[in-house]
């Protein structure tokens, strides 16, 4: 599929989408979102992959939101574009998305980086919802997402007053998983998420679906979603394989089935 607004490579069993509209610090406009999803869903569809990358470039994940698209838009126009509901479908793909993030990730970038399930980040990384600055608040998922992820106090201020986090911070509070050199932040995502790859595929799916569950539901409603996710792998011919090849002290071999 040819893109314009994003670069698409299969690196083994990892797909990557590095967003490419430099000139506007990758703010989402409505084609590049439409190609990330279009690109998301084609590698979660093809079975030769196993775990999904996205990233900007050093200087831009992604300054949110293309303002100057949004800028004249009625309500009706935001809610029958539906591009903010986009932003929830991360969430509903099978096979994990890592969010590679050097330089700003800015209001919808945030949030995009935030639905992904593991964030990687460069030592330059700055995370924030500006939007308040220009009259509107976190369509995303923001207010919601990073509420439960770091707590009120610092929510609030980050919305309330479009606070942004630096990447040593965002360790600190738990909202990154790993911190590099700007060097190294996309090999990093890359090998993890190859890792990730390498592994069952089918219990990548359910351990995915499982950890979601724990921000949708009670504890009582969650640990059912784990059970009913956890004793269908016991029909997978990768959990024999798997238990097996503990037993013989030798390196399991996948088959996705
Ligand atoms: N939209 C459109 N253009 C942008 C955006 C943006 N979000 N961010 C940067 N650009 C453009 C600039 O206008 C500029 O273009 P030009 O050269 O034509 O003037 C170019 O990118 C370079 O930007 P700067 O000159 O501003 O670069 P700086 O290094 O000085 O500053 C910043 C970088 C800090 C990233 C700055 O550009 C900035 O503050 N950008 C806006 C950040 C922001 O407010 N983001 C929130 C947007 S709203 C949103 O995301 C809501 C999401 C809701 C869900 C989705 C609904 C569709």
């Amino acid at each position: 599929m040819a893109y314009t607004t994003i670069l698409t490579e299969v690196r083994e069993r990892v797909g990557l989408v590095t967003l490419n509209r430099p000139q506007a610090m990758n703010a989402f406009n409505t084609l590049m979102l439409t190609e990330l999803f279009e690109a998301l869903t084609e590698f979660d569809a093809n079975p030769a992959i196993g775990a999904m990358v996205v990233t900007g470039n050093e200087k831009a994940f992604a300054a949110g939101a293309d303002i100057k698209e949004m800028a004249e838009a009625t309500p009706f126009q935001m809610i029958q574009q539906g591009r903010v509901e986009l932003w929830d479908r991360v969430r509903n793909l099978k096979k994990p998305v890592i969010a590679a993030v050097s330089g700003w990730a800015l209001g919808g970038g945030c949030e995009f980086a935030l639905s992904c399930d593991l964030i990687v980040a460069s030592e330059t990384a700055k995370f924030g919802q500006p939007e308040i600055t220009i009259g509107i608040i976190p369509g995303g998922g923001g207010t919601q997402r990073l509420a439960r992820l770091l707590g009120k106090p610092l929510a609030m201020e980050m919305i309330l007053n479009s606070r942004t986090l630096t990447a040593q911070e965002a360790l600190q509070f738990g909202m990154i998983n790993r911190l590099t050199p700007v060097a190294e932040y996309l090999n990093e995502a890359l090998k993890l998420a190859a890792e990730i790859a390498a592994r069952a595929p089918l219990a990548i799916r359910m351990a995915k679906d499982s950890v979601n569950a724990a921000f949708e539901t009670t504890l009582t409603e969650g640990l059912k979603t784990e059970k009913r996710n956890f004793y269908p792998l016991f029909s997978t011919d990768d959990q024999k394989e798997g238990m097996q090849a503990f037993i013989e002290k030798r390196k399991p071999n996948w088959t996705g089935k």
